[in-house]
């Protein structure tokens, strides 16, 4: 593991990671209530916000837009990641080298683990190559930790959810990205189970504002470092108004509530 507290990912000892590869993983269905989103430069602008430690993208946006937000913004270079039209079992294609990450611009470098899949053996192998080529970098590895596949009928169960942080730990992640295990115990043996490695919720589909900061305050408590999302906050009208909260929460640990209210 690297000294990831001094990385300018992590903001004392935390991450709000803000997703946008969404146009490859889901297709531009995600972009269709909010149209003007279709323009990653809108979603850069968001990032700009204090609370943001990274922006999450795939390769062709970094190269594209990253380099007028280079000065505001730290990048989390996707390196592998599929489109929704594959329809085989689990997988996801490595769509970068860590060097060209580095070449880019990168602060950290994330990768997708289909842990479950009848195609993890090759998924790990691959994540190897990446942990060892970021190492090589000093840059941060985050692991999009999804347990999926033929095998496993529920991907948010407490188990498997351990099971997901777990894997980042031993195979040498420094963030696991995580869907919330429905409780608060859950996520609590779920933080446990990644030793020191850290763990941030994944956001998930658009919900109602105290829906999702009461979630991300619940994820938090139990021993979460943060958040990666997407959704839950570009789809939204107002970004800079939910952004505003979860630096509330997150950061400050203030209950939902309150950090709606100001
Ligand atoms: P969301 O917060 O919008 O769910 O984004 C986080 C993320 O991991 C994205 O990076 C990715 O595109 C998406 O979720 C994948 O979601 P899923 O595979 O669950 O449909």
């Amino acid at each position: 593991m690297i000294p990831i507290d001094d990385s300018p990912i992590v903001r004392d000892g935390k991450s709000l990671i803000l997703a946008m590869d969404h146009g490859l993983e889901h297709g531009p269905v995600d972009f269709e209530e909010v149209p003007q989103k279709l323009d990653p430069s809108t979603v850069f602008e968001t990032a700009t916000h204090d609370a943001v430690t990274a922006m999450a993208v795939q390769k062709g946006i970094a190269e594209g837009y990253y380099p007028s937000y280079e000065d505001d913004v730290n990048l989390l270079l996707k390196v592998n990641g599929t489109s929704n039209l594959w329809m085989g079992e689990y997988d996801s294609a490595v769509n970068c080298s860590v060097d060209y990450a580095a070449e880019i611009g990168a602060d950290a470098v994330g990768f997708t683990l289909y842990g479950g899949s009848n195609h993890e053996v090759e998924m790990a192998e691959e994540f190897r190559n990446v942990q060892e080529d970021a190492r090589e970098h000093d840059l941060p590895v985050v692991m999009w930790s999804y347990p999926r596949g033929q095998g496993l009928k529920n991907d948010t169960k407490p188990e498997v959810i351990s099971y997901a942080t777990r894997l980042g730990l031993e195979l040498g992640a420094d963030i696991a990205k995580v869907k919330y295990p429905g409780s608060p115990d859950a996520m609590e043996h779920a933080c446990k189970a990644a030793g020191d490695m850290k763990v941030v919720m994944s956001g998930g589909s658009k919900t109602s504002d105290y829906e999702f900061l009461s979630t991300v305050e619940a994820a938090v408590q139990a021993g979460a470092k943060g958040l990666a999302v997407g959704r839950n906050v570009w789809q939204r009208e107002d970004p800079t108004r939910i952004l505003d909260a979860l630096e509330k929460v997150i950061y400050e640990e203030e209950p939902a509530e309150d950090a709606l209210e100001a």
